[in-house]
């Protein structure tokens, strides 16, 4: 059996495993506390973050080395384009998500108000308010891309709609989106949380954290 060794609110970990389940690849998810860096934990990846997959006798880190490696073990249905131009696109989607978005929203806002709670440390505000402002701004950029494209990198859904949704879906669940911001976003957040891949993320609970009505609902 595959194992994922993950936290329910940590989008890396999501896309991985949004990526596991679209190609219907089974796997037990084992929650790791990451912070408390347990010895069993740092001898699975040294770097001492989540994800962690094993799959068979190989132990893997890194959510975009992780997909890539999946994408290329099972490729059907695909998540890269076959064109070098398509596949490059996606990457760098990857990368703004994995990255940019990351430290400029994530941190800022899940971090923020949940991961410091959990971790017994208290929120900054200033960095939760210059989150908020800046997901304004990613959603503005995600919108124009779907104004001409049907999804994030081109016409078929790739990594990119999944390292999207992963970092989205996370601070849906503190309530974090503003959902009547752009109408291609939502239309396009309602495509991908309507998915059977995405049924295992909406059925999380974080314990002292419960998700606000809307964030399981399709029709939100
Ligand atoms: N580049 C890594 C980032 C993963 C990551 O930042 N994971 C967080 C949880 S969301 C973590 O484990 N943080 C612990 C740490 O940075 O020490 C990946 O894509 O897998």
């Amino acid at each position: 059996m595959n194992s994922l060794f993950h936290f329910a609110l940590s989008p890396a970990c999501r896309k991985v495993r949004l990526s596991l389940a679209e190609k219907k690849i089974e796997v037990e998810l084992v929650e790791e506390r990451y912070w408390e860096q347990d010895a069993d934990f740092l001898r699975r990846n040294p770097a001492g973050k989540v994800p962690v997959l094993r799959m068979g006798s190989k132990t893997m880190s890194e959510s975009a080395a992780i997909c890539e490696y999946i994408e290329e073990r099972h490729p059907t249905p695909p998540l890269m384009p076959t064109d070098a131009e398509g596949r490059y696109e996606v990457r760098r989607l990857v990368t703004w998500f994995d990255d940019k978005f990351h430290h400029e929203v994530t941190s800022k806002l899940l971090y923020e108000r949940v991961h410091k709670k959990i971790m017994g440390q208290s929120p900054d505000s200033r960095n939760v308010k210059a989150g908020a402002k800046a997901i304004r701004y990613h959603l503005d950029y995600l919108g124009w891309l779907l104004d001409q494209r049907r999804w994030l990198a081109g016409s078929q859904m790739s990594l990119a709609d999944f390292a999207a949704a992963a970092h989205l879906s996370t601070l849906d669940y503190i309530s974090d989106v503003d959902w009547n911001r752009n109408a291609n976003v939502h239309e396009w957040y309602a495509k991908i949380k309507s998915r059977p891949a995405f049924r295992s993320l909406l059925a999380d609970q974080l314990s002292g954290f419960p998700p606000p009505a809307h964030y399981a609902d399709l029709d939100f």
